[in-house]
């Protein structure tokens, strides 16, 4: 516990020392020991400052120790799933100096990123990936005769994405060398869920079997030059006392040659293992079994709370920042509101009760609420079949994890016209943890699926009455975006929905502005700076991306000749991209600018900071419009 760790504090022997994965080799056991809890030490000291994924990365210290030690990284490749679990990795591949940038504007990144050192063998953030990946890699390699280990390090909840077993399913057939390294907590970000779970928490709770095997091994080695039939007969005894402790072995009927369960937090024991199968031929898995948050009682008792956290205070696990209402906790009280009045409203989240606010829910409607897993095609579809059930299901998915689902969106629920409810979580630029999670995208590819329709609340009180009005009044496929944190509420964001139809929330003469959802707060603070020039704005708030509400638009840029759009998604295929082309056929002769993200990838970072840099804050709108327009 921390208490016990602060006893080696103000030193880091050990760690000032390991700069690359070779000065780990230098070290015995138990310098590796005492290395491995200065390193806790140092990760409760700079993620309490800076925030972040802290339990996980508690969690596989002697995993990566271990992983770095038997490895000749970056010759050998390790593609870490997810990502999240990659600071003890970062630490010990001489990133440890920029820790007090973690997750900061161009400082370093939460996940790994090949961008960012030559140690980082694949970007990931999005889970389930990474078999596929180191099989897609073992098979160059291969291909170019070349010669080095490829590991994929994937956590129980990674494991429940359908990637994952289509990867395992491809990779235990294929003749090629590939170490998986299962790192099993029995947490996803909350405890778990599903029957793959719970086959491997009855391997955890038998590790007699790995134990077993190896001496079944040593008795088999005793007979070398026995005959056939005796090798043959020994053999049998081994399957049979084998089949007796795991009545069936998953991986191995797989293809893969399985070692486990091996203590995570045993460097000794998983060097000798590793040592052991990285020169094995053909795919192996060894499955390690170690504690989320381990050393930090606090994230050991709650580990889904310290998945990823703001910064806390070490000594009592206080989160420093105050918790105040957000769009997903909003969603998750009106939820719940309206399923008490209609008991066909079912809740599905795919591995993120906490995250989309669904916790109330889960809570008082037990029956009613699926966490299927990190299987975001799985939830879409399961919605589908729900709701050609007569069943009103809200499938509750972040931005960035629902790119997983389009064809399920388009196909199982679109194409059917089926009453699935969408709510979309973190929508727009989400900060911290960059590039792989915003979501940006869900515009431009939510506008390509027929008969969707496309909300966006510009407050949370806006998010309520589009809720409202999802399940009771619409009766088709509907997506609510919305975005991390709290919102501002504004006068006329009080108004009832109806279909289609935008607000208009301040008259002008000179210019109109729009913006998409919570994107409203910043055009309504633009309009305010450019009153102040002398510049009269029409403000308009257009609630629906689809359909548009045309005539308002248009009705307004007869007016004022001119219509700016701001959005914090990309440009292509955005909403205004919609606006712009409405405009354009609408032949007022009205000029429209698209103010929004470039398309590519979008660093992490404050948000506020992204919106400086790519000018979609009030100032930089300002300025655009002035230098466009008004100079
Ligand atoms: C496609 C996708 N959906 C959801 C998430 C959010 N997410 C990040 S980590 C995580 C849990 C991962 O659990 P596990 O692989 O067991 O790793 P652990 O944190 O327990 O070490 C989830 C659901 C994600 N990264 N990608």
């Amino acid at each position: 516990m921390y208490q016990d760790l602060k006893k080696i504090d103000g030193t880091y022997g050990y760690l000032s020392k390991v700069n690359s994965p070779a000065d780990l080799k230098k070290l015995s056991y138990e310098e590796l020991g005492i290395l491995a809890e200065e390193i806790r030490l140092f990760l409760l000291d700079s993620v309490s400052k800076t925030g972040g994924h802290i339990a996980s990365n508690l969690g596989v210290v002697e995993l990566t120790i271990a992983l770095h030690r038997v490895l000749n990284a970056p010759v050998d490749k390790i593609i870490w799933d997810v990502g999240h679990q990659t600071y003890v990795h970062k630490i010990l591949t001489g990133r440890k100096a920029l820790f007090d940038t973690l997750r900061k504007l161009d400082g370093l990144s939460g996940f790994p990123k090949t961008q960012e050192s030559s140690y980082d063998a694949f970007n990931t953030g999005h889970s389930s990936t990474s078999v596929s990946a180191a099989l897609g890699m073992a098979r160059a390699r291969d291909l170019k005769g070349e010669n080095y280990t490829v590991a994929a390090v994937i956590g129980d909840g990674a494991l429940t994405g359908g990637m994952a077993l289509e990867a395992l399913n491809d990779a235990g057939m294929a003749r090629t060398n590939l170490l998986i390294i299962l790192n099993d907590n029995g947490m996803s970000i909350a405890p778990n869920v599903g029957g793959l779970s719970r086959y491997l928490s009855r391997i955890r709770v038998r590790p007699f079997y790995y134990k077993t095997r190896e001496s079944m091994q040593a008795f088999l080695d005793l007979f070398p030059k026995s005959g056939k039939r005796l090798r043959s007969f020994l053999h049998k005894v081994k399957s049979a006392i084998k089949s007796m402790f795991m009545p069936s072995m998953f991986f191995e009927d797989l293809g893969f040659r399985y070692f486990g369960p091996i203590d995570g937090h045993n460097i000794r024991e998983m060097v000798r293992v590793l040592e052991q199968a990285r020169t094995m031929k053909g795919p192996v898995l060894v499955h390690v079994t170690t504690i989320k948050g381990k050393g930090y009682k606090y994230a050991e008792k709650q580990p889904a709370m310290y998945h990823g956290i703001a910064p806390f205070e070490i000594e009592t696990g206080q989160v420093l920042a105050e918790g105040s209402e957000n769009y997903s906790s909003v969603f998750g009280e009106k939820l719940c509101e309206l399923a008490r009045d209609n008991e066909r409203i079912v809740a599905i989240t795919a591995a993120m009760t906490d995250g989309t606010g669904l916790t109330g829910f889960r809570e008082l409607f037990k029956k009613r609420f699926f966490d299927v897993g990190i299987a975001e095609q799985h939830a879409v579809t399961l919605a589908a079949g729900l709701a050609m059930g007569g069943i009103k299901p809200v499938v509750a998915i972040y931005s960035t994890f629902l790119q997983r689902a389009y064809d399920q969106i388009l196909h199982d629920v679109a194409l059917q016209n089926l009453p699935v409810v969408f709510a979309i979580d973190r929508a727009g630029v989400v900060g911290d943890d960059g590039e792989t999670h915003q979501g940006i995208y869900d515009v431009s590819y939510l506008y390509t699926i027929p008969n969707l329709k496309i909300l966006s609340p510009a407050s949370p009180n806006e998010l309520k009455i589009m809720l409202e009005y999802a399940l009771k009044e619409y009766h088709g496929p509907i997506a609510i975006r919305y975005p991390k944190g709290s919102g501002c509420e504004f006068q006329g964001s009080e108004k009832p929905l109806a279909f289609g139809r935008g607000v208009l929330l301040q008259k002008g003469r000179d210019v109109t502005l729009t913006g998409v959802g919570s994107m409203m707060c910043i055009v309504l603070e633009a309009a305010r700076l450019l009153e102040m020039e002398g510049i009269s704005c029409e403000v308009i708030n257009p609630r629906f991306l689809r359909p548009i509400d045309e005539e308002l638009i248009l009705e307004s840029v007869k007016k004022t000749k001119r219509i700016v759009v701001v959005e914090d998604v990309i440009k292509s295929g955005g909403f205004g991209s919609h606006v712009a082309e409405l405009v354009f056929r609408s032949r007022t002769g009205a000029d429209c600018m698209v103010l929004s993200l470039p398309d590519k990838g979008i660093e992490h970072g404050k948000r506020e900071l992204i919106y400086k840099r790519y000018g979609i804050d009030p100032e930089g709108i300002k300025t655009s419009v002035k230098s466009e327009w008004f100079s």
